[in-house]
């Protein structure tokens, strides 16, 4: 389908066009969109040399599964390039990530990458954070400071939800790190205002991460529904 299609396209060209053979540590990260990437990046006559590193127990699988070598944040603190998804791109590349509850592994990744590339389908290329089909900001948090976060994000005018899990899953979901998700909704945010919100809620006590990645991007790659590609930087 349309959507599908868009993912793999912006996948395999954000790898085509920025992995380089001088390339060693790379950053995979997390949902449906990078299962391309990790399936480019294993396709690469170069793939012996790349040690990848995850950002999840899901992008782990990923690598594995394309016959990559595995690497760990704690051995690799600074990393080549790395690519990963995204729920929202605003027009200064700030993202929203975190849909799915990998945000604190992916910004550890992002955060240590030379280079940062973000791959989506149409979807997510929504101008303003907050416009997306996705509601909220994805906060963690440790467990047991849940409620005073939640209080807190209400003050300062958020409607935060602890998400719970799919069925499958009484109760809240459990991050890799053993914390919540709290998904706060806080309207359009304008790419102006990111920042200044991102720095009120992080130093929120109890809170782990969040899911605004603000000046953090190099570059995105959008797969439109026309086939074509639309590239940012
Ligand atoms: O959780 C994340 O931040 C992921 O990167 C994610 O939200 C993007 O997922 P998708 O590629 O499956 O849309």
């Amino acid at each position: 389908d349309l959507v599908e299609k868009s993912k793999k396209l912006s996948a395999f060209a954000a790898v085509d066009e920025n992995l380089k053979p001088d390339h060693k540590v790379i950053g995979i990260g997390s949902g449906s969109t990078v299962v391309y990437v990790a399936e480019r990046v294993g396709q690469s006559t170069n793939k012996e040399k790349f040690v990848c590193i995850p950002t999840g127990f899901q992008s782990k699988q990923l690598i594995i599964d394309n016959g990559l070598h595995l690497g760990s944040p704690e051995q690799y603190p600074e990393i080549d390039i790395a690519f990963d998804g995204a729920d929202e791109i605003d027009s200064n590349l700030s993202l929203i990530k975190g849909g799915g509850a990998c945000l604190f592994q992916e910004k550890l990744v992002a955060a240590s990458a030379k280079q940062f590339i973000v791959v989506a389908d149409y979807r997510k290329d929504t101008g303003i954070l907050g416009k997306g089909w996705r509601k909220g900001i994805p906060i963690e948090v440790v467990p047991m400071a849940y409620t005073k976060v939640s209080l807190e994000l209400s003050k300062l005018g958020g409607k935060p939800n602890v998400r719970s899990g799919l069925p499958g899953k009484a109760g809240p979901v459990v991050t890799d790190n053993g914390n919540f998700i709290i998904d706060c909704d806080f309207g359009e945010i304008s790419p102006e205002s990111v920042a200044d919100l991102n720095s009120k809620i992080k130093s929120l006590v109890g809170v782990v991460e969040t899911g605004i990645f603000v000046g953090m991007a190099q570059k995105s790659y959008i797969g439109n529904s026309d086939g074509t590609i639309s590239t940012k930087s």
